[in-house]
């Protein structure tokens, strides 16, 4: 007879390689682009911090994204904002194919920049100055058109639009000019091609943003056309929204096209993934693994979008990569289908203490495990802290910039 405890270890080697098994599908699958501003020296309002190791160059950007893809193997592509990293715009794609060969990263999403001219004062593709609108526009076309140059597939949109006080824009009027102006930027996508819709409820503007929510986005996708679709920046959302909602909402209706990861404890705080909150996190990836057990058709981008003015900058994006991974196999390990069952009949408890328990999990050695046998390092910042690759460039990049500002 089969006592107790020798039952209990059986269950748990049992389960244990059929967690492997879950790690093996879950993080293979896992790809995380990296965003290039992530890199480079980003600050407050209030000022900047300034590192000696931050990139200043789009070479240097490639290069730090090439080491994090490294350490983790899940990064390989890194997302491009126009003017920082293509200031010539299409006359720069040359250098980034040249920097993608050197290095083994990708482009990926190109994100037009619509809030850094001073003509967008009252905003770009909602400006009431019909010029304004249509230099916008042709940012934005620009940024297609390097998009496809680039074999990039995803275009990500985020406009500053809005207004600071009541009264002062007919909220209408640009909610038309945005429809029509979106409905053009779809007809230049190639086939394949995607246009993600990022909302974001305030900031720069305080009295109205022209796409402040989901449903914004979500309908502008629709009016657009089929290959457009909703962004989700985690931390573009109220205090205590219930993120995880608008996810299955998206989920259902087939518009979840990507996400920015961060976190937040106040506004959109560009703090790391996980560092406040990482049951949210957990919450929603547990939405993406039920609707893809359910079988619904899922083509989502999963993006960071940090700026670490206080970490370092290469360290943040490595502990952003592993905590994604480490909450992606918490979640894929929810047994969905006795989750289901308790569901079904509102067992409450046992529902919640099932789903709290894939949580509460540590999965760590067995994200370890997956790393060892990827031929990775079992732990990844340890690994970055041991090459001393930090502290070469900054000592490379701080000399580059003394000997630059001597010159000068
Ligand atoms: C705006 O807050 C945003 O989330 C958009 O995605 C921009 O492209 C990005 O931040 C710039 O840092
Ligand atoms: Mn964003």
């Amino acid at each position: 007879m089969i006592q107790p405890a020798e039952n209990w270890q059986a269950h748990m080697k049992l389960s244990e390689s059929a967690a492997f098994d879950v790690a093996e599908k879950s993080l293979d699958a896992f790809k995380i682009e990296i965003p290039s501003w992530g890199f480079a020296n980003t600050g407050t309002r209030f000022g900047k911090f300034v590192q000696p190791g931050a990139a200043s160059t789009i070479e240097e950007k490639f290069a730090d994204a090439a080491e994090v893809n490294r350490l983790t193997g899940s990064t390989p592509t890194l997302a491009l904002h126009v003017l920082w990293d293509l200031p010539n715009g299409a006359a720069d794609v040359a250098t980034i194919r040249d920097l993608e060969r050197r290095f083994g990263v990708r482009a990926g999403s190109i994100n037009p920049n619509l809030f850094q001219d001073q003509e967008y004062k009252f905003g770009s593709l909602c400006n009431p100055s019909e010029d304004v609108r249509q230099q916008a526009l042709a940012h934005v076309l620009d940024s297609i058109d390097i998009a496809k140059k680039l074999g990039s597939r995803d275009l990500s949109l985020w406009l500053p639009d809005g207004s600071n006080y009541p009264g002062t824009q007919s909220i209408r009027k640009r909610i038309g000019w945005l429809e029509e102006a979106l409905r053009t930027v779809h007809q230049h996508l190639a086939p394949g091609q995607r246009l993600l819709i990022e909302y974001k409820p305030f900031e720069p503007a305080f009295y109205h943003t022209d796409i402040a929510d989901w449903g914004m986005s979500s309908h502008l996708a629709r009016s657009a056309g089929d290959q457009a679709c909703v962004l989700v920046d985690t931390g573009h959302h109220y205090a205590s929204q219930n993120i995880e909602q608008i996810v299955a909402w998206l989920l259902h209706t087939g518009l979840l096209g990507g996400f920015h990861f961060n976190d937040r404890r106040y506004a959109d705080d560009d703090l790391t993934l996980g560092s406040i909150d990482p049951y949210q996190v957990f919450r929603i990836f547990h939405e993406i693994h039920a609707a893809s057990t359910d079988g619904l058709p899922l083509d989502i981008a999963f993006m960071i979008d940090q700026s670490h003015n206080l970490k370092g900058k290469i360290e943040a994006t490595v502990q952003t990569i592993v905590t994604a991974q480490e909450i992606w196999l918490k979640a894929a390990l929810v047994d969905r289908e006795q989750l289901a069952a308790h569901q079904q009949s509102c067992d409450l408890v046992a529902a919640e203490e099932l789903f709290r328990g894939s949580f509460w999990r540590d999965v760590r050695p067995l994200a370890a495990a997956w790393r060892e046998t990827r031929g990775l390092a079992a732990d990844p910042l340890a690994a970055l802290r041991d090459s001393g690759y930090v502290e070469r460039i900054s000592r490379e990049r701080a000399a580059r910039s003394s000997s630059v500002s001597s010159y000068a």
